[in-house]
């Protein structure tokens, strides 16, 4: 068993680019954008009001810590962080996660179709739209050495 899960998925020890004893983050196997993440609780807990307010401060200070790396990394001016929160809000991975999108200006035709492109990137039945091991592998190190020094 990997000692990265994610609801049912074993992720790869490779995706995961950054942890604290309570949470992760690992690259996307489909980005919406470059650089787009996610940072999850190391407890597969399926909803927000699932989480100790111990896990919702490392969670939300880890996602902060994340996205000042990944915004500058990729050239962004600002950030979508976003939680789907149930299967009605359009969450398909019944495990917390905070998704953390680089933005600039004109990245998409109205700013805001990046919701309609979050709600359906995952949704295709399709494995073979999904990045390679050694694709993510390689996102991965590289963010890894960032947080060095970073805060
Ligand atoms: W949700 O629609 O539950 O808010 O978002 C789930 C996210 O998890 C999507 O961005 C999807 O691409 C991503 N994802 C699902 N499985 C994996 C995986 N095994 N590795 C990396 N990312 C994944």
């Amino acid at each position: 068993m990997s000692n990265f899960q994610f609801g049912a998925h074993a992720l790869q020890a490779s995706q995961v680019f950054f942890q604290t004893r309570l949470s992760f983050a690992f690259v996307n196997r489909k980005p919406v954008v470059p650089g787009h993440v996610l940072v999850s609780p190391r407890r597969v807990a399926p909803r927000f009001c699932d989480l100790t307010a111990e896990e919702v401060s490392d969670l939300f200070l880890t996602s902060q810590r994340v996205a000042r790396v990944v915004e500058k990394e990729y050239n962004g001016t600002s950030l979508t962080v976003s939680v789907q929160d149930g299967p009605d809000a359009g969450q398909s991975v019944p495990h917390v996660h905070v998704h953390i999108l680089p933005r600039k200006a004109g990245d998409f035709k109205r700013n805001d179709d990046i919701y309609t492109e979050l709600e359906g990137h995952d949704k295709t039945p399709s494995t073979d739209v999904f990045r390679s091991i050694d694709d993510m592998a390689a996102e991965s190190t590289r963010l890894e050495g960032l947080f060095i020094g970073d805060s």
